[in-house]
Parts: structure tokens; C-alpha cells; sequence
């Protein structure tokens, strides 16, 4: 089993589109005041910088030159899109678990030397060709006996790793770890098990089922005990295929109240945000289904800005397309669902900057903490946001550095030129629009763009 995990993903797109960033602390998220950090680079991670943190938290600890980017999705999609395509030469069993995560059952490929040295060839080819294919972001693999010690070598020689765990050698690396190195010990878990004085797995593997059951459960409390002896046969699932995350109720008599009805879509919404957060995906389409008191059923959707996972932006798209459709004569059934699923999920983080609060302080640029200034209204289009891609037609192809006061600042270089000049424009200048993501593939091969 191999385990792959790109390192510092977002942040090293970033750097590969973005040459005066490369070697640079830069961090990746909601860079309005709100904004939660999505990823840090490792050079950002030197001074504190993590996911999850507040980006203001992540301001304050990094030094100025430091880059604060929102998120350029199509970017980190398509160099996602290279890396799986590569995995996927190597067997026909591979399970992405993000965008930038997958497992690949490397037994199911006939033509694998499944050996330790041949294992270990096949990581340090892998890493070889995805450097080259994605333009050199670089990914961390891990080898062994089954998901769980694929992924724990993955993480053990981050970033840029190659760990291979030789089979019967499992319990001596896993052992020393700290317990929450295991899938599944979320922060509860975890606290519980210090309380009876569990610390590494080793801890945990000298527990009895029945103390492990008493504190976790049946279920989660023989998983502990079986991941803690390496035990797991969790098989690769190639694409999962799910295409939408529904669940729906029939009522034992037709209601009407719209009271009653929004409680229900509540906690129907509440499901299916638990299923998407569960199996990372995100959708932007909200879809109600109803059958009325003459069994007339029918569907009303809204595909919303952005994807999301979250519990109460599926429960008020649903609720507000319930008091669309009307409850006359009674509902006996009511199904709330979300499509149009992609992988990660993220929608929230950054949907405030592009749909902004205020826009920043006169002359924030990617490197300055923004304060809330109102300025000049722009259309929502309009609204640079720093990291974006933009094209000038006069200048050429670069990204926004800065805006602020009826300005905007832009980089002009892509991943194929050297670091390029800041030019300061008009923020609504004619001449400048935003871009789709520039084309890394052809880096160190064909000739230069003119522009790039
Ligand atoms: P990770 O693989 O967890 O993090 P990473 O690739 O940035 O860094 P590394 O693996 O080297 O430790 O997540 C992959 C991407 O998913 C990450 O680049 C950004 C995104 N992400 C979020 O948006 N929010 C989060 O809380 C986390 C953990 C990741
Ligand atoms: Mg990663």
C-alpha cells in the first residue's frame, strides 16, 4: 500500500505561479478579517504559521515579507488532476482522499517487484515524476503493509519524505508515536485516553478491548485496539462515485406547519453536512424533494456561489426553497440532498474574499494586515483579492498583489519567467481583467510565453 500527501499543497502551487514567492513564507486562506489559514509554506510554518489558525493570529507571528493569499482552487484542482492521473499508472486501485492525498494499492498491479527495495524504487520514481509533471511541488510518500502504515510513513519524513515500512516491522514504528498519529483520535479521544494515562500507541497497545471499549464504544473502541497492533485491512476504493449526499423522511401524517417542516429539514441538513464533512466533499447544489398528501413529488434545487459542507447553509437554501414550493394540503415526505460534489471542503473559507466584507486598508497589500476600510463600490467582479490571477492587455499576465483606495497592484510573472516587476493601476483600468490559472506544463521545455 502506498500513501501519498503533498507537501504544504496550496502554498506550493503558489509558489510555483508565483516566482518572487519561491523560498518565501506564504500563507494560503481567508485573508479578510475573519479568514481562517488553509495552509502555511514551510517557511511560513517557521514562525508559527498553521492550518485552521486565524489568519490575524498568523499575521502577527509572521514577519513582513510575508505573502497572504486567498485560495486559487482551479490552480490547485488541475495540479491535483496531474498528480492522480500519475498514481493511477501505477494500479487501477487508487483512492483519493483530498486533493492533494490519495492510497494506492500497489498489489493490484501485476507488473510491481513488491519487495522493500522494489517498493522503494517505485516511491523515489513516483516522487521524480511528480515533481517534473507538477512543475516541482513536491509530495511526501509512504509504503507498507496496509493504509494505516502507508500514510503514518508518509507523514514521518515531511515534507519531501520517502519512508518504507518493511513488513513485520510495523509495531516498532508505530509504537513511539503519540495516539493521535492515528486516524480517528480526534481531540476528545485523545483527552480521554491521557486521563488513563495513554500517551503513545505502545500506551494503547497495552490496553485490554474491554477498557478501550468502556472508553470509546464498541465500535471505535475496537478499532483503537486493533490500529494499535497495526491491524487493518482497509481495502483502496477507486473513485468513490458519489455523485450527491441525501437523506429524506416519510411522516406518519401529512404536515403542513412550517415550523414543524424547517425542524425537520434542520436536522435532515444536519446529516448530510455530518456524510459530506465525513468524506471531505463539498457540493453547490442544495436540492428539496417533497411529495404531497396526493403523492404529486417534487424537486426544487439551488446551486448556491460556492460548494459547502456546512449544516446551516444546506438547512436555509432548503427552507427557503420549501417556502417557495409551498406546503398546501400537507407533505408526507421531505428529502434534503446536496450535488455537484467536489472533493474538498472549503467553500466558506474563502467566499468571504471574493464576496468581501469591507475591502482592505488603503495600500494593503498580500503583505500588510488589512484594517476594515470601506472603499471605493466596485462590482462584486471587480474585487481584487490578493493572489489572483489577472491579465493586462498591455502588460501581460500576473497576479494581484494589493488593492486598495481605487487601486490595485499586480506582479506581472507567471511560472515560467523570472520573479517580475509591481506595477500600481486604477483598480477599475480597463485593460485589466482576471485570468484562469497560468499554464506551469510546459516549464523548463518549450519557449517562453512572451507574456509569462
Ligand atoms: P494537508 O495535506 O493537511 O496540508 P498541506 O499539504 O498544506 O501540508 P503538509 O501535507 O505538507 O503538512 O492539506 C492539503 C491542503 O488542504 C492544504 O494545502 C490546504 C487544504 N487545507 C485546508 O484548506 N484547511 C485545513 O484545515 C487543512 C488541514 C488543509
Ligand atoms: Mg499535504
Amino acid at each position: 500500500m502506498l500513501h501519498l500527501d503533498l507537501d504544504a499543497f496550496f502554498a506550493a502551487v503558489e509558489q510555483r505561479d508565483k516566482p518572487s514567492l519561491r523560498g518565501r513564507p506564504v500563507v494560503v486562506g481567508g485573508v479578510g478579517g475573519r479568514g481562517v489559514v488553509a495552509t502555511a509554506s514551510y517557511e511560513a510554518r517557521a514562525f508559527g504559521a498553521r492550518s485552521a489558525m486565524s489568519t490575524a493570529e498568523a499575521r502577527r507571528r509572521c514577519p513582513s515579507g510575508t505573502a497572504f493569499l486567498g485560495g486559487r482552487f482551479a490552480a490547485y484542482r488541475a495540479t491535483s488532476d496531474v498528480v492522480m492521473s500519475l498514481l493511477r499508472e501505477l494500479s487501477p486501485l487508487v483512492e483519493p482522499a483530498s486533493l492533494d492525498e490519495a492510497y494506492v494499492d500497489l498489489a493490484a498491479d501485476e507488473g510491481h517487484d513488491l519487495s522493500v527495495e522494489g517498493v522503494t524504487e517505485i516511491g523515489r520514481r513516483l516522487k521524480e515524476r511528480i515533481a517534473a509533471a507538477t512543475g516541482g511541488v513536491t509530495g511526501s510518500v509512504g509504503i507498507g503493509t496496509s493504509k494505516l502504515m502507508a500514510k503514518i510513513g508518509s507523514d514521518l519524513q515531511k515534507p519531501d519524505g520517502l519512508v518504507v515500512v518493511p513488513p513485520g516491522r510495523e509495531l516498532e514504528v508505530l509504537h513511539p508515536l503519540p495516539v493521535t498519529r492515528l486516524g480517528g483520535v480526534g481531540p476528545a479521544t485523545a483527552e480521554r485516553l491521557h486521563q488513563i494515562g495513554v500517551k503513545t500507541v505502545g500506551d494503547l497497545a497495552a490496553k485490554s478491548l474491554p477498557d478501550l471499549v468502556a472508553l470509546a464504544g464498541r465500535a471505535h473502541g475496537a478499532g483503537l485496539f486493533a490500529l494499535a497492533r497495526a491491524e487493518d485491512d482497509r481495502a483502496v476504493v477507486p473513485d468513490r462515485g458519489v455523485k450527491s449526499v441525501s437523506h429524506e423522511e416519510t411522516f406518519e401524517r401529512d404536515l403542513t406547519d412550517l415550523d414543524v417542516l424547517g425542524r425537520e429539514i434542520d436536522s435532515m441538513a444536519a446529516r448530510v453536512a455530518k456524510r459530506l464533512q465525513a468524506s471531505a466533499f463539498s457540493g453547490r447544489t442544495v436540492t428539496l424533494k417533497l411529495r404531497r398528501y396526493d403523492f404529486t413529488t417534487l424537486t426544487r434545487s439551488q446551486t448556491l456561489p460556492h460548494s459547502t459542507d456546512d449544516s446551516r447553509t444546506i438547512a436555509t437554501t432548503a427552507r427557503r426553497l420549501l417556502v417557495e414550493a409551498g406546503t398546501q394540503g400537507g407533505l408526507r415526505l421531505l428529502g434534503v440532498g446536496v450535488s455537484g460534489l467536489s472533493v474538498y471542503a472549503q467553500g466558506d473559507l474563502f467566499a468571504e474574499d471574493l464576496l468581501g466584507e469591507a475591502d482592505p486598508a488603503p495600500e494593503a497589500t498580500a503583505e500588510e494586515a488589512p484594517e476594515a476600510v470601506p472603499e471605493v463600490e466596485l462590482p462584486v467582479e471587480r474585487r481584487w483579492w490578493p493572489g489572483q490571477d489577472v491579465r493586462h492587455e498591455e502588460l501581460g499576465a500576473g497576479w494581484v498583489w494589493g488593492r486598495g483606495l481605487g487601486r490595485v497592484t499586480v506582479r506581472f510573472e507567471g511560472p515560467r519567467t523570472a520573479p517580475g516587476p509591481v506595477r500600481t493601476l486604477a483598480a477599475d483600468d480597463p485593460l485589466l481583467t482576471p485570468a484562469d490559472p497560468p499554464d506551469w506544463s510546459q516549464a523548463g521545455g518549450g519557449p517562453l510565453q512572451e507574456d509569462r
